[in-house]
């Protein structure tokens, strides 16, 4: 006669002792090093650039990398392009507006010609509770290039504001909304 086999459970359940000791282990050593799994990244990703608000993002030039408009002070709007080598966002685009404060920033294709455009809001310096005005500078894919302005009141009992674009023969309606 033979030995007598071993049950396969009992094996089973000798082994599988050994995984909530492994597991638990395992677990404290990833809580103990935090620090290895988070990085700053800041110097990759803006060189000597990293400062400012930002303000909103979009793909400004097309590109499909989605490019950053930060502002500096209260009327400097910087659009900071991806890139593939770092710094990854650089500095390339660059607007100084006078005496003025930017409020707001939102990019996006205001005269459906497939380029982005910023559209700004600005209160007058020293006045916060001037009426705003809109800015909008036309994209040109990697430069902001001809000014639309125009001054509104857009207060905040003021829910809704439509704006109408003229664009070669066509007119466009845009609205905002004050929150
Ligand atoms: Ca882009
Ligand atoms: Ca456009």
């Amino acid at each position: 006669m033979g030995a007598p086999c071993r049950p396969v459970l009992a094996r089973r359940g000798r082994s599988s002792l050994l995984w909530p000791p492994l597991l638990l282990l395992v677990t404290v050593g990833a809580l103990l090093k935090p620090v290895r799994a988070l990085q700053n990244v800041t110097s990759q990703l803006f060189g000597a650039e990293a400062f400012g608000t930002l303000a909103a993002f979009g793909d400004f030039n097309s590109d499909k990398q989605t490019d950053l408009f930060v502002l500096r002070g209260e009327n400097e709007l910087n659009i900071f392009l991806a890139d593939q080598n770092e710094p990854y966002f650089k500095p390339k685009v660059k607007l100084l507006l006078r005496d003025v404060v930017i409020t707001s920033v939102v990019p996006g294709d205001y005269d459906g010609d497939s380029q982005m455009d910023a559209l700004l809001t600005t209160r007058p310096q020293e006045q916060p509770d001037a009426d705003l005005s809109i800015w909008i500078f036309w994209g040109n894919n990697q430069t902001l290039g001809r000014l639309y302005r125009r001054k509104y009141s857009l207060s905040s009992s003021t829910k809704q504001l439509r704006i109408s674009l003229f664009s070669g023969e066509c007119e466009r309606q845009m609205y905002l909304n004050s929150v």
